[in-house]
């Protein structure tokens, strides 16, 4: 007999590499391509709902790499999903958990294409399933990582010139940290916009102060994840020190860590990202925790390409940034796996208006890409 409308008739996962347009070189790793991998799930009457899991730049992020997630998705996952109501999402979320400890990325490519699949199958964008989109795009940002003075100058107002960007975050932590806070300060002088600066953990308390020093009164005004994630009252000694904002990113992934830095007042500024606090529902949930706490709210990126990138869109939508976004990275890839592409202009990007995540894949790209 035929499933009811709203089950989970079928299941694929896709693992894709897509290229990018540069070498992006981030504090602890350096990358030519970016993987991603795609969960999409088809209802009884041919709804599909898509997800992605996003790891930036491979495991150094996380742990977490698309290759184990896949292992894990079709092992002990998968069985869950069969035959369930897509409408059902957080029984099925918490019933993941109970099955896999962490693994917040593919948990958020999961409970993406459920949402997805529900708001297609109500025919309105995911937006609407969490009260509604209070903007229609975003300020997004270009992050500068060639680890080049001239190059990331150039990059940057070629970026400003077509209106694309006016705000950078500059990739820095692999050289002496004296030398990068100085170019760091060098380059958003250069290009007369501000700028944050994000050293994926890589520093010292010690080398961080001597960088505040040097970048006190530069353009440079956000200092994003100077120290290790668990080094909440080292945020906060330096969030008191200077007036750098700290904004917290690997430090602020679940709702507890959110809870610790609350407490601590270790940042002013929060990066939000879907994949790294397991989906849309516990992003949104930190998103709160943070707004009433009077934390600045920012729309992160794990590197997403455009699918990811549209679900963080009808998430950061929803919600009062304060910071806008760097939601980037799909014109960063060399090529996109969608029929139309994301809409950047004016400074902006624009949020899909079309029903669930707003984005169509596009079959040919995604077999082009897909690993063999
Ligand atoms: C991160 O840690 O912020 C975001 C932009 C980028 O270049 O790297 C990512 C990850
Ligand atoms: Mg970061």
């Amino acid at each position: 007999a035929a499933l009811p409308p709203a089950l989970v008739r079928s299941i694929e996962t896709f693992i894709v590499d897509i290229p990018l347009r540069r070498v992006h070189k981030l504090s602890r790793a350096v990358l030519t391509h970016q993987s991603y991998l795609i969960v999409r799930l088809t209802t009884a009457d041919g709804i599909q709902g898509i997800g992605e899991a996003t790891v930036p730049g491979g495991p150094w992020w996380s742990g977490e790499s698309v290759e184990a997630m896949r292992a894990l998705f079709l092992s002990h996952i998968a069985p869950l999903l069969e035959g369930r109501d897509i409408f059902s999402a957080n029984a099925i979320m918490a019933e993941i958990d109970q099955v896999a400890y962490a693994n917040a990325a593919l948990k958020s490519a999961v409970e993406t294409a459920l949402l997805d699949a529900a708001a297609r199958t109500l025919s309105i964008p995911m937006s609407g399933l969490f009260g509604g989109r209070i903007a229609e795009a975003l300020p997004v940002l270009w992050v500068l990582a060639t680890g080049e003075l001239e190059a990331d100058i150039a990059e940057a107002q070629e970026k400003l010139a077509s209106r694309l960007h006016r705000r950078f975050k500059i990739k820095v932590g692999r050289g002496d940290p004296g030398d990068d806070a100085r170019r760091a300060a060098e380059t958003a002088n250069a290009i007369g916009c501000p700028c944050s600066i994000d050293l994926n953990e890589a520093w010292s308390f010690a080398d961080t102060a001597l960088a505040q020093a040097i970048l006190e009164g530069s353009g440079v005004d956000i200092l994003e994840q100077p120290l290790p994630r668990a080094d909440l009252p080292g945020l906060a000694d330096l969030a008191r020190r200077s007036s750098l904002a700290i904004m917290a990113d690997e430090s602020a992934c679940s709702a507890s860590d959110m809870v610790a830095i609350i407490r601590e007042r270790a940042a002013s500024y929060v990066s939000l990202k879907i994949s790294k606090s397991g989906g849309p529902s516990r992003m949104l949930a930190i998103a709160r925790m943070a707004q009433a706490a009077g934390i600045n709210l920012f729309g992160g990126t794990a590197l997403d390409s455009s699918i990811g990138t549209a679900a963080n869109l009808q998430c950061c939508s929803t919600l009062p940034l304060a910071g806008g976004t760097e939601l980037f990275m799909p014109l960063l890839l060399a090529d996109d796996i969608l029929e139309e592409p994301l809409i950047y202009r004016d400074f902006c990007v624009e949020v899909p208006s079309g029903a669930g995540l707003g984005v169509t894949i596009d079959e040919a790209k995604l077999r082009h890409y897909e690993r063999k």
